[in-house]
């Protein structure tokens, strides 16, 4: 964290020397502010400003106001409190954020309509150092994807991977190519080690062309027989997964799916060998999403925090626009399963942009006390449902349609993406399918169906 919030000042301050129009001269002691633009798309941004507390006291709050050009307007922010509107608007504590100790900073983050960079920067009323000029800063990561997205639209028809393209994260929402909300919605695979004969080409193609799945989850186990057992044999099982979805044009989201023990650290040294081998082999598809640890459970969100800081520079590295997916405290509950909530994430992102928190739902388990949790987390948070089931924790037992139905009315209001558990014949309530129906290859229409199947395919169909 300290590393890179000084590698980020230290780019900025390059910049801004390099610039002399947009660098605002400042007694060395005082708080700075700098600006930098996280993602850029045709017509907006993502922008940061880290405010760093450059004397030797405790700073008790801060205050920052931007300007901006006509026609470049600020549409939301997080971890600040935003007013005004027009073109200058001031930025607040967020409240668990207005303190600074000496040296130390903090950020918060906004979304910009419009192309246009801050024309003037305050802080606690005196001009910040380091406001980006308005040319483009070097801080944006190379990503093809605004620029090419400028020239050459994409399609409006078509695959969901040729209609949305590459992905970000627009504040708290999943973003396409072009900057408009999406909402993926698809099936997750059951263990691939143990359910190979459901993720055929016939079964792929029911999935993209019949179910219009837009995403597909890929399990890998790490323990359970899984990558631990074969780690080159389960690499190459999900690149090759990889490559039926891209096929198909749907999204790939890769899972890293560690479960117990549920400390990832215990993993640590395998998610880097897993996802530096396959961030390198799709670093140039639009349609891979990293999910780098299924759920965490029994370890603190600073454990959880702490392994995803190690991790996810490994895939930035080969694929720098990639999105990522964290798992989160208590099963990916938001903390909530272990007592917890949301708050701590808030209170301590990672320190990574392009970057979602996953929730896990099971319908029958899980109801309004996390649906309340996910209403208020996705106020700050981008979140992902990368898992839930419409039965029980166990993944078995009956459907429960009204708690199924409440989840998907919220998830479609707030936009946020899901996955289902599962795309399988496991003889178990959560499978798609019935027992059987992967030996026979009896995929297509709704004979092979359970409930659980049925009521996912109109969701997802629709
Ligand atoms: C379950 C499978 C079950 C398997 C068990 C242990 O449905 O067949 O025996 O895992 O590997 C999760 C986990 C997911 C669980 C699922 C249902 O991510 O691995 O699958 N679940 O229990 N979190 C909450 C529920």
């Amino acid at each position: 964290m300290k590393r890179r919030t000084a590698t980020i000042l230290t780019t900025v301050l390059a910049v801004a020397a390099a610039s002399t129009a947009a660098f605002f001269a400042l007694p060395a002691s005082a708080e700075t502010a700098a600006f930098t633009v996280q993602n850029a798309w045709s017509n907006g941004y993502q922008a940061q400003v880290t405010v760093n507390n450059n004397t030797s006291s405790q700073i008790s709050t801060w205050k920052v106001e931007l300007t901006f050009p006509a026609g470049t307007t600020v549409a939301q922010s997080w971890n600040a409190t935003q007013a005004g509107s027009g073109s200058t608007y001031t930025f607040t504590p967020a409240g668990w954020n207005a303190t600074i100790a000496a040296g130390a900073s903090t950020s918060f983050g906004f979304i910009v309509n419009g192309a246009g960079r801050p024309t003037s920067c305050l802080v606690n009323g005196q001009a910040c150092t380091g406001t980006t000029p308005s040319s483009p800063s070097p801080s944006v990561p190379s990503s093809p994807s605004p620029s090419a997205s400028t020239s050459t639209p994409p399609p409006t028809s078509g695959t969901p991977v040729q209609v949305n393209g590459q992905l970000r994260v627009c504040g708290t929402k999943l973003c396409n190519e072009s900057g408009q909300a999406v909402q993926l919605k698809g099936m997750s695979t059951h263990g691939i080690q143990w359910f190979p004969n459901c993720y055929t080409d016939a079964s792929l193609d029911v999935l993209a062309k019949e179910w219009n799945s837009d995403l597909f989850r890929i399990s890998m186990y790490v323990q359970e027989q899984g990558y631990e057992t074969d780690p080159a044999g389960f690499t190459n099982r999900v690149n090759n997964l990889v490559e039926e979805a891209t096929e198909r044009g749907m999204y790939a989201l890769i899972d890293f799916h560690i479960l117990t023990p549920g400390d990832p650290a215990f993993n640590l040294e395998r998610a880097k060998t897993f996802f530096a081998q396959v961030s390198a082999r799709h670093a140039n598809k639009k349609n891979v999403i990293y999910e780098i640890a299924n759920e965490p459970n029994g370890v603190s969100w600073a454990q959880i925090k702490n392994y995803a800081d190690q991790v996810i520079p490994v895939i930035r590295a080969n694929d720098p626009d990639g999105v990522v997916i964290v798992g989160t405290r208590g099963w990916s509950s938001l903390g909530v399963s272990e007592g917890s909530n949301s708050s701590e994430i808030v209170n301590n992102p990672v320190s990574a942009s392009n970057v979602m928190y996953a929730f896990h739902y099971y319908a029958a388990s899980h109801k309004d006390n996390y649906r309340a949790e996910v209403e208020r987390a996705a106020a700050s948070l981008p979140l992902f449902v990368t898992e839930f089931g419409t039965v029980t924790y166990t993944g078995d037992g009956a459907v429960d349609v009204a708690s199924s139905n409440a989840w998907f009315d919220l998830l479609d209001r707030l936009k946020i993406g899901y996955a289902n558990w599962t795309y399988s014949d496991a003889s178990e309530g959560s499978a798609a399918f019935k027992p059987g129906t992967c030996n026979a290859g009896s995929f297509a229409g709704t004979g092979s169906l359970t409930e659980s199947g049925a009521l996912l395919r109109n969701r997802i169909r629709a």
